[in-house]
């Protein structure tokens, strides 16, 4: 194939991937109660924060797992974040409300790797609400399962 036809080529295949995830496209924005009523966070952004690392079983995968991801306290924290829950939606339109107070109470990360691996968008990926479930007899309830959004793309404040 001529050179010009496959810079053509890959061009249109930038074009036509609108849903793919590049490494500067956002893959978390925030809305609603935080200083600047708006935020958005690409994977180099998230992974440049302080990094928090837990251990656990969950409800959707075997035996347990190591979980890397930025603490949802202090990330809320940073953007100053107000309010009594927050709404935690999903690229799959899957959205759950939060009480803030989780946060507070419990290590809750946004995980972006697992056992060492970045997460997958095919599996929970890119950013997985991950609670420390094994540490807390309380967290291992229905009512918690709820708030472990996979493919997390959008937390909005209220
Ligand atoms: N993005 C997304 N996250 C989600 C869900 C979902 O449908 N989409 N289901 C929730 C529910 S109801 C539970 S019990 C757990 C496990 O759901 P699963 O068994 O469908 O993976 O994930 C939660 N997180
Ligand atoms: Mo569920």
């Amino acid at each position: 194939m001529p050179r010009n036809a496959l810079a053509g080529l890959a061009m249109l295949m930038l074009a036509v991937a609108p849903a793919t995830a590049g490494p500067d496209e956002p893959v978390l924005r925030i809305t609603g109660r935080i200083a600047d009523g708006a935020a958005a966070f690409d994977l180099d952004a998230l992974r440049a924060l302080p990094a928090t690392t837990l251990e656990t079983s969950t409800v959707v995968t075997d035996g347990t797992h190591r979980f890397t991801g930025v603490l949802m306290r202090d990330f809320l924290d940073r953007l100053e974040a107000q309010g009594d829950h927050v709404t935690a939606s999903a690229l799959n339109d899957y959205a759950v409300d939060i009480p803030l107070a989780d946060f507070r109470d419990y290590d809750v990360i946004i995980a972006y790797r697992m056992d060492g691996a970045a997460l997958d968008r095919a599996d929970k990926g890119p950013l997985w609400i991950v609670y420390p479930r094994d540490d807390h007899a309380a967290l291992q309830d229905i009512r918690y399962d709820y708030r472990w959004v996979w493919q997390l793309s959008r937390l909005d404040v209220r």
